[in-house]
């Protein structure tokens, strides 16, 4: 029998769990699931997630000759390669995917041929199928997303209960049963630190198709809270309209939703209050003017533009996900302390609990990490440690040392209940 099993590894040894931790569906790996238990009717297929089983305990699970899926991000790459090596082992074909993956496609096919058989750079449903059928190509590209011909993920691949009850434990005050979905892919912003790897122009699903799933997500698993994890929802308002405009009046869940300041405006607030939503992941990134101007988050984005679509938000009792990056080229302790300051004057405003704050990572696929690789020799390799990356960049670009700019990061998430960073504890 054909055997499928889909990972999401462990965070590579250090990588320190946040309050997201283990709250949200890896919905990748479960669309891939999902369209290859359609090809293969026949097949057993079985998702592992490193976000709930430690990697010795995936590594434990996987099976002989079975095609292993293996999803990589910068801070688990690590990890992945662990189980890599265990799976071919087993005589197991080896296939990754994820950011990661498709951002440095050739160094880990020159690195790692010998336990890597096919690297999928975007999205992974149909090449990872035409894989199992026989194509033979190393590196598969497939960068446009093929929504329509797409199932909707199915979530009974993975423990739901599990990430439901985890994410209500790390969101006490909240108290929703939560969870994760995606309307759109792709980004019209180049911000610097950015490495999802989308399409370059902005893909919405059919609107109907998102209400179906949330339809099958709040009557049958009880859902009351859905975070839509994806890139910047109002980067596209007649999109917007269309989704909000297509809602059923019956269905209300409440909604948490990724957008920029520019897209924060009377029209869109309207849009938000029709379809209810509760929270904003907004990036604020930094208080610094000159910074502000250097991140190529859209022509209007600056500091105050920020604090006029927070205020917007908190009029309408909307809260907010402030989400800042630390380390921007040129910082300094002075603009350090204006964005401290700047992250308290948003808590007073707002009263946000949830928070996101880190130090600039240059993963490999953003614009930062390739002024980084221009000005510094490239090292001979397929890992690139998000920590020594990040060390690499402040000593480059920044005029204040890395152990400064993390004590900023400590300040900011300590505003916040619910803390998100990115970072490895030795
Ligand atoms: C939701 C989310 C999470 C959730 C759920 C994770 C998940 N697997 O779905 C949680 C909160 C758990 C999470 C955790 C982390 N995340 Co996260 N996450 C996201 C987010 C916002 C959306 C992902 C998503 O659902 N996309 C929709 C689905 C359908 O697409 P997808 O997952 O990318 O999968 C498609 C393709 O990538 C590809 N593919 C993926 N895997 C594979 C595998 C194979 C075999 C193949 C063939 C193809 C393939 O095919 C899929 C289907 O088309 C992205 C940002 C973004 N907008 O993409 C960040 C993002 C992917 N995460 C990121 C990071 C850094 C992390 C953490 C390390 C953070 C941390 N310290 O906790 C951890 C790592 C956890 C782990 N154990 O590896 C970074 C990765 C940066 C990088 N280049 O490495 C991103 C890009 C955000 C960012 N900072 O910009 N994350």
């Amino acid at each position: 029998m054909l055997e499928i099993q889909l990972i999401q590894p462990e965070k590579s040894p250090g990588y320190t769990n946040n309050s997201r931790t283990g709250c949200y569906v890896p919905l990748g790996l479960l669309s891939i699931a999902t369209y290859s238990q359609q090809q293969f009717p026949n097949a057993n297929i079985e998702v592992l997630d490193g976000e709930l089983l430690t990697n010795q305990e995936i590594i434990t699970r996987l099976k002989q000759n079975a095609v292993i899926g293996i999803d990589t991000k910068t801070p688990n790459y690590v990890s992945a390669l662990e189980i890599a090596k265990a799976a071919k082992h087993r005589d197991c074909q080896v296939i990754v995917g994820g950011v990661y993956a498709s951002a440095i496609p050739k160094e880990i096919m020159s690195y790692r041929q010998d336990i890597i058989d096919h690297v999928v750079v975007g999205f992974g449903e149909k090449p990872f199928v035409d894989i199992i059928k026989g194509q033979k190509d190393r590196i598969i590209h497939n960068p446009e997303p093929s929504f329509d011909e797409l199932p909707i993920p199915d979530r009974s691949f993975v423990d739901f209960e599990k990430y439901v009850l985890n994410f209500q434990q790390n969101h006490s005050t909240w108290n929703y049963r939560g969870t994760n979905i995606f309307t759109h892919m792709g980004c019209k912003y180049r911000c610097l630190f950015c490495s999802r790897s989308g399409p370059k122009k902005v893909r919405f699903k059919n609107p109907h198709k998102v209400w179906q799933e949330v339809k099958n997500l709040v009557e049958n698993y009880d859902i009351g809270y859905i975070i839509d994890f994806s890139d910047t929802i109002t980067q596209d308002m007649i999109a917007l309209k269309r989704l909000v405009d297509s809602k059923p009046d019956e269905l209300n869940p409440l909604f948490h939703i990724f957008s920029t300041a520019e897209g924060i405006n009377q029209e869109s607030i309207e849009l938000f209050r029709k379809l209810n939503v509760k929270h904003v992941f907004i990036g604020v990134e930094t208080g610094d003017y000159k910074l502000a101007s250097k991140i190529s988050k859209g022509a209007s984005f600056s500091p105050r533009r920020t604090l006029e679509a927070i205020t917007l938000l908190s009029d309408e009792r909307i809260g907010i996900t402030p989400s800042f990056v630390l380390g921007l080229p040129g910082e300094d302790k002075e603009s350090l302390e204006t964005t401290y300051k700047f992250a308290k004057e948003i808590k007073n405003l707002s009263g946000f609990e949830e928070v996101f704050c880190s130090a600039l990572i240059p993963f490999p696929g953003s614009r930062a990490f390739d002024l980084l690789m221009k000005k510094t020799e490239k090292p001979n390799t397929d890992i690139f440690d998000p920590e020594k990356t990040k060390q690499r960049w402040i000593e480059q670009f920044c005029d204040v040392d890395y152990k400064t700019i993390n004590s900023y990061v400590d300040k900011i998430l300590a505003l916040g209940k619910y803390t998100i960073t990115i970072r490895r504890h030795n």
